[in-house]
């Protein structure tokens, strides 16, 4: 094939006049109408200078137009590089630098922050807003709805992810082509996603859930999505009787359970519920299952692996477990000191090889090294344990991350902050339990001999470099960190004495 990507998930669709997303605001658009837009935005980029492998970064509100970029860029061959919308100008100035990104989108609002950013980076800056107007679509329009798609092959970068690391430094995940065509795959056929589906997408699409995940499967299949710029709570309920299906963050579903107006006959039509990204807790599963009838489908994935287990579709989906690996996907359970594999019922490092897993860490061949083994197979950092029926189960982490409402958050990244504000000596971000995130993030803050801290001032300042799902909720002062004997911080100990403070 020319394009394996394109020509799997959307080419298929650029004569079709069926639904592919149902708007807010009661319009709906057609395969044919997205594919038009994507073609002139292919067009756009392609015309402005970019060529097969040049990287696209952009910070966009959630909307068609901003889902068409990524299909653009899969038809130029470019490599699609999303930003999280709440990054601050800071945090996207490093993913511009270090990705070498050739142009930036963002909003009309953020383009007088981000253009220093891209004049000192050489990159072009054009704007596309959530209602679809902006510098790139008022260029765009004059271009033909039809382009040419580029060839590419399987092994191919068909898109960035940036992810943190426990050093503080993101790291580029480098997804080929290959890597999203057999989840996409393997996750349609799993989940049973057919032309009939309609799926209540209230997701991000900056990360794997609501882009590879939520989208691609939807494209496989040539269903419909009711696209949700982000999750309300009164418009999901408003909008389920039209949906067949749904993915979430485990917030998703205490926040349904909260609400009286989720009933079993308000989703008693729908077909599947998926819950990812973060712990689902069992007791929200159980909730679930008394309140609808439903069993949610749990499954794990990661930026730089797409999806590597699920609970089964026909089978029993297991509470606290993330059931089994993807067809094609091999799982196992090592020492974390020796790699060696672990008997079955031992708890240990999860590590992942397939097709799934990512190509490397864009310009760090050492920390790709760090974690992609010479074999193939993928150090996730999470700890688990597979049980005597073949069910996986993550039991924590071997990771210093936060997961707060299904966004991934390295403490590293704020302690560097803290170590350098006015009179701290050092510091220790948790994370502890919060009803509705799962969990949120409390600095633990050391003084300097004979300091006072300003707390307040504290937090302004690293408020104007962190996004704000990243800055801690609570700062608390310790005279000092708990340590081992080794002189380690012991995180453990901390995250137990501020356990109940979101309670
Ligand atoms: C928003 N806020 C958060 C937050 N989201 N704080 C901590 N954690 C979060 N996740 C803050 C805002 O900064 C704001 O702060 C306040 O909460 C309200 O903002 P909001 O925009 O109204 O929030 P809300 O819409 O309620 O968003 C919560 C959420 C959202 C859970 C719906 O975060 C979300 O959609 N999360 C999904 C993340 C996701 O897609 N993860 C997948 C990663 S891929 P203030 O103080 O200004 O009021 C991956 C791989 C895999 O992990 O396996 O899938
Ligand atoms: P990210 O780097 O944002 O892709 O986040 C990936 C991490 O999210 C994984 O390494 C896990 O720690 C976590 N994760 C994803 N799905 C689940 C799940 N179902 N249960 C527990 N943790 C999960």
């Amino acid at each position: 094939m020319a394009n394996p990507l394109f020509d799997t998930l959307f080419g298929q669709h650029l004569q079709s006049d069926a639904i592919f997303l149902h708007l807010l605001d009661g319009n709906k658009l057609t395969y044919a109408d997205f594919l038009e837009t994507a073609a002139r935005y292919a067009g756009y980029l392609t015309e402005a200078g970019l060529n097969a492998g040049d990287r696209v970064a952009v910070q966009i509100e959630k909307s068609p137009e901003a889902l068409a970029i990524y299909a653009a860029c899969v038809q130029a061959g470019l490599i699609f590089l999303p930003l999280n919308t709440a990054y601050t100008a800071a945090e996207v100035a490093y993913f511009v630098e270090n990705s070498g990104a050739g142009i930036v989108l963002c909003d009309d609002r953020i383009r007088d922050a981000l253009a220093p950013i891209a004049k000192r980076c050489e990159a072009k800056l054009e704007t596309l807003n959530a209602d679809g107007s902006g510098s790139l679509p008022q260029q765009a329009a004059s271009l033909p709805k039809t382009f040419e798609t580029v060839p590419r092959s399987e092994d191919d970068l068909a898109a960035f992810l940036y992810t943190s690391g426990t050093t503080g430094r993101s790291k580029g995940a480098m997804l080929s082509q290959g890597n999203l065509l057999s989840n996409a795959q393997a996750l349609k056929n799993e989940w049973r996603f057919t032309s009939e589906d309609v799926l209540l997408h209230a997701l991000p699409i900056f990360h794997t859930h609501g882009l590879f995940v939520a989208s691609n499967v939807t494209l496989l299949a040539g269903g419909q999505m009711i696209f949700l710029p982000k999750f309300d709570l009164d418009q999901m309920i408003a909008d389920m009787p039209r949906a067949t299906t749904m993915m979430g963050v485990p917030t998703f579903y205490t926040r349904l359970l909260g609400d009286e107006r989720f009933t079993k006959d308000l989703s008693k039509h729908m077909r599947l519920f998926v819950s990812g990204s973060a712990p689902l807790l069992a007791e929200t599963h159980v909730q679930f299952e008394d309140r609808t009838g439903h069993r949610i489908l749990e499954r794990y994935g990661m930026t730089e692996t797409n999806m590597n287990t699920s609970n089964p579709y026909d089978g029993d989906r297991r509470a606290g477990t993330v059931g089994f690996p993807l067809p094609g996907v091999e799982l196992k359970i090592t020492d974390s000191q020796t790699g060696a594999t672990l008997p079955q019922g031992e708890i240990g490092e999860i590590e992942v090889r397939g097709p799934n897993v990512f190509k490397g860490y864009w310009q760090m061949p050492e920390k790709t090294a760090e974690e992609l083994r010479s074999d193939g197979f993928f150090i996730t950092g999470d700890l688990g344990q597979i049980d005597a029926n073949g069910y996986v189960s993550i039991v924590g982490r071997n990771k210093d991350l936060i997961i707060s409402g299904g966004y991934n958050i390295y403490p590293k990244e704020i302690e560097l902050l803290l170590d350098d504000q006015e009179g701290v000596l050092e510091s220790a971000v948790i994370g502890v339990p919060h009803a509705d995130f799962g969990e949120s993030v409390v600095g633990v803050l050391v003084a300097m001999p004979g300091k006072a801290l300003d707390l307040e001032g504290i937090k302004t300042r690293i408020g104007k470099s962190l996004a704000r799902f990243k800055q801690p909720q609570k700062l608390v002062v310790l005279p000092e960190l708990p340590r081992n004997t080794m002189g380690k911080v012991q995180k453990k100990v901390l995250r137990e004495q501020y356990r109940t403070v979101f309670q």
